[in-house]
């Protein structure tokens, strides 16, 4: 495991980028946006998951410096793809402190502005344990970026606890049904249970609804099936390096 001492070091020499994982609409196929995931670009090791430092980085002040880094660098691809004649959404995943922060809200909206990117362009993801651990810092945060005009996705959603009337206070644009209740839900009556719940709770709410972790053609069908608008997932496509994705829409249109 790593120091934050090393995590310190390697975020100073900007060691950290995006990947992207792309979303596609479930009724034509089509490209519709891709999400922003976190990677460790490590001299010795390789490409290191996030799962290896956000945890570490979660609670210190280096958490916000980060997400800074990661948004920067979402935000020049954007431009750079803009400028190939590629223009897609990112969704870009905000942590709990990052989303409790007035300051840090007013800067990365203030560095939307700098790269001149519309925010209807960018969809914030927040987890559905970070919002409702922290409903009452977090929701006039949510209301400031909706009314900016950013989309807002509940990331995760089915695994933490929220109640449909904290759900309905929080101004979401895209609900995004964690993986564990798609993977498999075509063969699993419990999961698909949950899935189908979920994506007619979305329906009611008017809010985007995305399948996450699509693995099978099975699953795809299922979501297909029960209405859901989006899916994410291995099926589709893994998260790859900005450079890539050009050419990954290219061969998908
Ligand atoms: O891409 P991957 O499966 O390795 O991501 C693992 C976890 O890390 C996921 O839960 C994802 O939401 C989270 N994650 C990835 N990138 C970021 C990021 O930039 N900020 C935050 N807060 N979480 C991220
Ligand atoms: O928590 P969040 O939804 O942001 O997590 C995204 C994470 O899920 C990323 O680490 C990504 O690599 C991973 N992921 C994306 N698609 C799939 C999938 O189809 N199967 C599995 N097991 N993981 C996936
Ligand atoms: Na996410
Ligand atoms: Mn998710």
């Amino acid at each position: 495991t790593f120091t934050l001492d090393e995590l310190e070091l390697a975020l100073d020499q900007k060691q950290f980028l995006p990947y992207y994982q792309p979303k596609v609409a479930i009724s034509s196929g089509q490209v519709v946006g891709a999400e922003a995931l976190a990677r460790w670009q490590h001299p010795i090791q390789g490409i290191v998951s996030p799962f290896f430092f956000i945890p570490i980085l979660e609670g210190t002040p280096l958490m916000a410096k980060l997400t800074l880094l990661l948004i920067e660098q979402v935000l020049r691809d954007m431009a750079a793809w803009r400028s190939g004649g590629l223009s897609i959404d990112v969704s870009i995943n905000l942590s709990a402190e990052n989303l409790g922060d007035r300051g840090f809200i007013d800067r990365i909206t203030d560095l939307v502005a700098n790269y001149e990117i519309p925010p209807s362009c960018i969809t914030w993801e927040v987890t559905e344990t970070t919002v409702m651990n922290n409903l009452s810092s977090c929701l006039a945060n949510l209301a400031r970026l909706r009314l900016k005009g950013y989309g807002l996705a509940m990331d995760d959603y089915g695994i933490g606890y929220s109640s449909m009337q904290q759900l309905s206070r929080c101004p979401f644009t895209e609900l995004k049904i964690d993986r564990a209740f798609v993977d498999g839900a075509a063969e699993r009556p419990n999961r698909r249970a949950i899935l189908e719940t979920s994506i007619a709770m979305g329906v009611k709410l008017a809010v985007t609804t995305v399948g996450e972790g699509v693995e099978s053609l099975a699953d795809w069908h299922l979501l297909r099936d029960l209405a859901c608008d989006l899916a994410q997932g291995f099926l589709i496509a893994k998260p790859m390096p900005a450079d890539d994705l050009p050419h990954w829409v290219d061969a998908n249109r």
